[in-house]
């Protein structure tokens, strides 16, 4: 079924120049990038989109660390993709994130883990719509779908 994740390269990723090879990849596999965009993100919108964790003991420096500095905002598009991007990110924790996995690749430390990706189809969706205007999300032909899809 064809889906939308939100997939986010964190202030770690844009400051060390990953987000070419990072994004390579998403592209390289057929997915299609359909929204992105470089922001900083505020506090509030940070507290909301980690509402889940809030109660957890890391919440504090997880707000603090993708506040810190710029993001990459995406949406990404294909058949399955919300749990097939989860499969490409990686564990949570990069130290037992399978090498070949982009947090396994890139990445060492828990709180440093690089990007962030939509778990399932009701957070895509509420983390869609907490990034994103309607209007920002870009409909676009590939020309090569038959040859990524078999039609
Ligand atoms: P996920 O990003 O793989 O979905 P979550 O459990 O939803 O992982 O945690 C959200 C983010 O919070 C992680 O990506 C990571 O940046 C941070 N985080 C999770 N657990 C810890 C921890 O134990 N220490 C520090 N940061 C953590
Ligand atoms: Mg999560």
């Amino acid at each position: 079924m064809m889906e939308k994740s939100f997939v986010m390269m964190k202030p770690d990723a844009v400051q060390r120049r990953l987000m070419g090879q990072v994004l390579c990849r998403f592209e390289e596999k057929g997915l299609q990038i359909v929204a992105a965009k470089l922001m900083h993100i505020g506090e509030d919108l940070a507290k909301e989109h980690y509402g889940e964790h809030s109660e957890k003991p890391f919440f504090g420096g997880l707000v603090e660390y993708i506040t810190s500095s710029a993001v990459l905002a995406m949406v990404i598009q294909g058949d399955n993709c919300i749990s097939l991007i989860r499969k490409m990110v990686g564990a949570t924790n990069p130290k037992e994130a399978d090498l070949g996995t982009i947090r396994g690749d890139f990445a060492l430390d828990m709180g440093r883990n690089i990007i962030h990706a939509s778990d399932s189809p009701q957070s895509a969706k509420r983390e869609i719509a907490l990034f994103f205007d309607e209007t920002e999300i870009v409909e676009y032909e590939m020309p090569d779908t038959n040859l990524i899809y078999e039609l």
